[in-house]
């Protein structure tokens, strides 16, 4: 029993490095979605702002005047359609242009919001504004962007945390999987530029831009259930959890959700994901 004790801890340690993986990727598309857009689909700046109260046009109406939103999608063919995947951590990073039309608090009590998207039927090389069938912002906010970095004498970083809105983004992110395999995000803001001369405005790097800066989606997943990270959730998995039942800290494999203790709580989660990616 201690040498199999002994395994399975030898195991579990070498598991807690594979179990997570990461994702990095720039879209495939990028829009600037507005009547007036010049160059939507291959400008290398996006470009996002609302009327002081909205970020979308309330009536549905396309934007245009005091509305103009970012719509990108990423290809998730990565990931295996019909597996439910736990996302541990989730962000998008933008890279707002030097220098911003905004303050630091303009841009706090205005953040840029990243949002679903109707659908991701849509490509930047083709883009009409005038299709009938153009995907449109969701009302779900699945984070907002932050001013941490801010600064006026370079371009700087906005990261959004995707995970703020629950388990929305978790939910939104499998059904894309197993659908179609693309992500779309709507980029909107209620930040209002019309008392400001124009200027006051989100401005963001597009995946179209010489230097590398545009959107980047950064992704730590696990197969859902799975413990020891060979993609699949099963009775080894659950053994695993059984057997560090109680166990405390930080990092372990068997603390599916990570809330320092193995407990209950991850068994159901494998038992939930049973056979899941097997
Ligand atoms: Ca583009
Ligand atoms: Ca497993
Ligand atoms: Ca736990």
């Amino acid at each position: 029993m201690r040498a199999i004790a002994t395994w399975i801890g030898l195991m579990s340690v070498l598991a807690s490095l594979w179990a997570q993986q990461s994702y990095q990727a720039r879209p495939t598309d990028d829009v600037w979605y507005y009547d007036n857009a010049f160059n939507p689909g291959l400008t290398a700046i996006l470009r996002c702002w609302g009327d002081g109260t909205h970020a979308v046009d309330p009536t549905g109406a396309r934007p245009a005047l005091n509305f103009s939103y970012s719509l990108a999608k990423w290809s998730l063919a990565s990931f295996r359609a019909g597996v439910n995947y736990q996302l541990l951590e989730a962000r998008l990073i933008v890279t707002q242009t030097q220098p911003p039309g905004y303050t630091a608090e303009e841009g706090t009590q205005y953040p840029l919001e990243a949002r679903d998207l109707s659908h991701t039927n849509f490509s930047e090389a083709t883009w009409d504004y005038n299709a009938s069938d153009n995907p449109y912002p969701g009302a779900t906010i699945f984070g907002t962007g932050s001013m941490a970095n801010y600064r006026l004498d370079a371009p700087f970083a906005i990261p959004i945390d995707l995970l703020a809105n629950g388990d929305a983004f978790e939910t939104y992110f499998n059904q894309a999987v197993s659908t179609t395999g693309e992500l779309g995000i709507a980029f909107v803001s209620t930040m209002n530029p019309a008392q400001q001369g124009g200027t006051r405005f989100y401005r963001f790097y597009s995946r179209n831009d010489a230097g590398g800066r545009g959107p980047l989606l950064q992704l730590v997943y696990r197969v859902a259930g799975d413990v020891n990270g060979d993609g699949c959730a099963d009775d080894a998995d659950l053994l695993s959890v059984l057997f560090h039942f109680g166990q405390t800290g930080s990092d372990l494999p068997e603390d599916l959700n990570r809330d320092g203790i193995v407990d209950d709580a991850d068994l159901l989660m494998v038992l939930f994901n049973f056979g899941n990616g097997c």
